[in-house]
């Protein structure tokens, strides 16, 4: 995967990248699951077809995942060593809680990560697939939780945050939002 953009912040690594979430090669790689982890399409079923079933199996012994919220699996046969499973909103009209759940969901995922001492971690586009999330302001809510989070942890074992991007006009979002941020 393609490394576009990337920056220091608070002695950590902020990277955008193109590509494959599959193929990443990080600690955890943070799945856009649904509340019943059932990985059908999307990055979801991308990961348990290349991973393996085994991660479904696991993710059904955990159940069920309130949207805003996040669980962890292993990662199968992929390179990541973990799946963090984040469940984010499904866009209604933007005023039913959508960004709140969206930021929860991220923060949830870092959470796990920095728990289980986890130094690498890289996220899809959440909810902006089949949840319909419009891409600017999931690229915003995404990057700016990130960065609260590393200020607020500053103990963190997460050295490097990762947001890997597969379609264009995704990517060129959270390109968008980056550049104006950094
Ligand atoms: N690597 C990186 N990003 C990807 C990949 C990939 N291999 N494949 C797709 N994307 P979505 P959601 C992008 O729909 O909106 C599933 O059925 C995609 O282009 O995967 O949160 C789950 O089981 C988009 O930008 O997640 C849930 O039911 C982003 O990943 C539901 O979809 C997220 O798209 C979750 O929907």
């Amino acid at each position: 995967n393609k490394v576009l953009l990337e920056t220091r912040f608070n002695n950590k690594t902020i990277r955008i990248v193109h590509g494959d979430i599959t193929e990443e090669n990080v600690d955890a790689i943070v799945n856009a699951a649904n509340e019943y982890l059932k990985h059908g399409g999307g990055v979801a079923g991308a990961i348990v077809r290349k991973g393996g079933y085994v991660i479904q199996e696991e993710s059904d012994k955990i159940g069920y995942v309130p949207t805003g919220s996040a669980a962890i699996t292993g990662a199968g046969k992929l390179p990541a060593k973990f799946v963090i499973h984040a469940v984010g909103p499904v866009w209604k009209d933007g005023k039913s809680g959508e960004d709140e759940k969206l930021e929860s969901a991220v923060f949830s995922s870092l959470k796990i990560a920095d728990e289980k001492k986890l130094k690498s971690i890289s996220f899809p586009a959440i909810s902006a697939g089949i949840f319909g999330f419009p891409k600017e302001r999931c690229a915003k809510i995404l990057i700016e939780t990130a960065v609260k989070f590393l200020e607020q942890n500053p103990n963190t074992t997460i050295e490097e945050i990762r947001f890997c991007l597969f379609d264009e006009p995704t990517l060129n979002a959270f390109v968008n939002e980056f550049s104006t941020r950094f």
